[in-house]
């Protein structure tokens, strides 16, 4: 159930396969909200920093082995546990800036191909719902140009083809796709324009639950 709201921060995420731009984008938006005085917060996943982002980490840096299911249920803990925090933050009138969500959760197990995608979504259904999320798009072929490209566990050009047709399977009315292999400025002056819209935008609107309605899950119950 959806709480209706007088004010309200907007929820903004920005999404793709591993360095396509995204926390590059990240960083541009928060210093240009903070500039146009809107309030906002930062947030990242996996958060690394908890005791299940931990795991996480080591996981991906391949210090730890997990089996698939156990460790998709890993991330979408640790997007739970900040679940009350950022409901709260968005009803205080603070946006969110979130690098990496739930779909990526999704994506990158479901191109794993160890489950069907409605088990993948469910450990998420009822989580907050963005109001937008920015798709960055970028050929793995490029994106393994990019420095430091091939350290976690991920990188790898054909896996990441792989996840990028997840990523597109994903795509909902939210969703705002952009060529990432254009430059940085021109990429951060888009996004903050489509960010203030929805920021405005949102103002009175309740906050959304993610894939309550999604047809892939209601036809598997
Ligand atoms: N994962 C994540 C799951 O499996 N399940 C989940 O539920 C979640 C949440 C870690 C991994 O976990 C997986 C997905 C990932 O494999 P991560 O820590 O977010 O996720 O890892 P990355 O996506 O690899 O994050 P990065 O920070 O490494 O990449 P970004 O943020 O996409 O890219 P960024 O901004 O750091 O830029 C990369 C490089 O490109 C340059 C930058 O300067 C940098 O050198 N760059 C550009 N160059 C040219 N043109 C542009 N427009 C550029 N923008 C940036």
């Amino acid at each position: 159930m959806s709480a209706l709201v007088k004010s309200r921060g907007a929820f903004i995420v920005l999404e793709g396969c591993d360095r396509v731009g995204k926390s590059t984008q990240v960083l541009r938006l928060l210093e240009a909200l903070t500039e146009a005085g809107v309030p906002n917060k930062v947030l990242k996943f996996p958060d690394r920093t908890t005791s299940i982002g931990k795991h996480i980490d080591a996981y991906l840096r391949r210090k730890l082995e997990l089996p698939d299911k156990a460790v998709h249920l890993l991330f979408a803990a640790n997007r739970w546990e900040v679940e009350g925090e950022m409901k709260s933050d968005l009803l205080s009138g603070q946006t969110l800036v979130v690098d990496r969500y739930a779909y990526s959760g999704v994506a990158y197990t479901a191109a794993k191909k160890v489950a069907p995608l409605w088990w993948c979504k469910a450990p998420d259904i009822g989580i907050p719902a963005p109001d937008v999320v920015f798709y960055l798009k970028l050929p793995a072929k490029v994106a393994e140009q990019r420095d430091v490209y091939g350290d976690e566990r991920y990188e790898q050009v054909g896996f990441q083809q792989e996840v990028e047709q997840q990523f597109e399977a994903l795509r909902g009315p939210q969703w705002i796709e952009l060529d990432a292999s254009r430059n940085i400025e021109s990429l951060h002056k888009d996004i903050l324009a489509k960010a203030l819209e929805v920021i405005r935008a949102v103002d009175r609107q309740p906050i959304g639950e993610l894939w309550t309605d999604d047809a892939v899950v209601q036809s598997s119950s």
